[in-house]
């Protein structure tokens, strides 16, 4: 299965392909944990992302593809995988769509988990007690919120266009989204 996961921030995009993760058995490919792994390593890269992340902006479309290309070349996507947070703009689909090309694959369904902004905010600031995460503050989440609207939501629409989208409820319980997701991807649940 070759997925990719839509949605705001807050949406349960992360916490949603860990559960796909096990369940699919297909690595989790998060750009978000990407950077924050080369941030908390302190490397050049980190460096450049972690001041773009904690304002909210969206760190360079030339630095995503370069680390893109780089955990694609690696053995375990070439049966699966569940790609999560990118692409966040219109330049990143078409990068996404040319690289499957050249890997001779494409992806299954991009599924955008659909969660109204009231619940997203709510969300975002019990993260920001919780986990206190440099990009969970009033101001960062305000502007993740602009930067989506303006920039990923375009993203869903040129989908929506080329029928691959899935929009599937994102508010419940996490065994209920997880279930929704599972039912639009057309895969059957397993009891237990
Ligand atoms: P991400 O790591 O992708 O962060 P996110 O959009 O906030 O989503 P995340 O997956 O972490 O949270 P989730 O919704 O699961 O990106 C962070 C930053 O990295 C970006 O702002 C940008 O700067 C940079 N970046 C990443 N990708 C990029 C790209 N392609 N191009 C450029 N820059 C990029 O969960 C949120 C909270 O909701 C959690 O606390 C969770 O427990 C809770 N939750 C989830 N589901 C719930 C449910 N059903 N009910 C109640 N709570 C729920």
């Amino acid at each position: 299965m070759r997925l990719v996961l839509l949605g705001a921030p807050g949406s349960g995009k992360g916490t949603q392909a860990a559960r796909l993760k096990s369940y699919l058995e297909v690595p989790h490919i998060s750009t978000g944990d990407l950077l924050r792994a080369e941030v908390a390593a302190g490397s050049p890269l980190g460096l450049q992302a972690k001041e773009v992340m904690a304002r909210g902006d969206l760190v360079s479309d030339e630095i995503l593809l370069g680390m893109l290309k780089d955990r694609f070349s690696r053995d375990d996507t070439r049966d699966g995988f569940i790609l999560d947070g990118y692409p966040r703009n219109l330049a990143q689909a078409a990068a996404l769509g040319e690289l499957l090309t050249s890997l001779g694959q494409q992806f299954d369904a991009a599924v955008q988990l659909d969660v109204d902004n009231e619940l997203l905010i709510e969300r975002l600031a019990g993260r920001a007690q919780a986990e206190g995460r440099a990009d969970d503050n009033p101001d960062s989440v305000r502007k993740r919120l602009k930067v989506y609207d303006d920039q990923t939501a375009p993203v869903i629409e040129f989908y929506r266009q080329q029928d691959q989208l899935t929009v599937v409820d994102g508010v419940g319980t996490l065994d209920e989204v997880f279930d929704r997701i599972l039912a639009a991807i057309k895969v059957s649940r397993t009891p237990g």
